[in-house]
């Protein structure tokens, strides 16, 4: 089942500016440039729909899209952006904490990494965080066609062995955006958590 209905509804610069609605929302958060607009955009068969580029704006909001009336998706700004000032950094570090922690309508945090590199540190702290938190999240290795299959299993094994480390055991989805590959089960898997 692919999602028949998708629109832009608001950026909120912080938790107070977010919908007031009951409806559930599943975020996608990673660094920068990892996919995560793509995969919005793949995910709901709109090209343009979360903008896909390698400038990122200056000022850091979560993106709010309502899905078949359904759930909301929510895209953050990419961690590990340095060009952000550090008074933006450290608001923004505050607003997403409060979001993380606060906000009840949250049923899933998808962590994107590119299937190309090793997770990060920050890509492991923010793991090793939303673990020891209890947040349930997931996580997604994209750009699956940008190397073999031998190398996704490879990639895929090596992290599960990482986060495991950490006491973590979280589904892991290998996906490309380019080639729509994956996305029927992805969409599978975040219905999952809506109804
Ligand atoms: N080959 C390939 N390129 C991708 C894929 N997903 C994203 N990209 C490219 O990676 C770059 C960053 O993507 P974007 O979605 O803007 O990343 P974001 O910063 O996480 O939102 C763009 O040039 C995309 O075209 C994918 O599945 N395959
Ligand atoms: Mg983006």
């Amino acid at each position: 089942m692919a999602v028949k209905k998708a629109t832009f509804v608001k950026s909120a610069p912080d938790i107070s500016h977010c919908p007031d609605s009951d409806l559930p929302e599943i975020c996608f958060s990673g660094r920068s440039n990892v996919g995560k607009s793509s995969l919005i955009n793949a995910l709901t068969n709109k090209k343009k729909l979360a903008k896909t580029s390698n400038v990122p704006g200056k000022t850091r909001e979560m993106n709010y899209f309502l899905i078949d009336e359904l759930w909301y998706l929510v895209d953050l700004p990419g961690y590990g952006y340095a060009k952000v000032s550090k008074k933006e950094q450290q608001r923004w570090g505050k607003a997403l904490e409060q979001y993380f922690m606060q906000r009840k309508q949250l049923t899933l945090v998808i962590v994107l990494v590119d299937i190309r590199h090793k997770p990060q540190q920050n890509d492991l702290d923010f793991i090793f965080w939303l673990g020891s938190h209890e947040i349930p999240f997931s996580i997604v290795l994209s750009k699956a066609d940008k190397v073999s299959k031998t190398k996704q299993s490879a990639s895929k094994k090596a992290l599960r062995k990482e986060i495991l480390d950490m006491n973590i055991d979280v589904p892991i989805h290998i996906v490309s955006s380019e080639q729509r590959s994956g996305m029927d089960e992805f969409h599978e898997f975040l219905l999952s958590f809506i109804t």
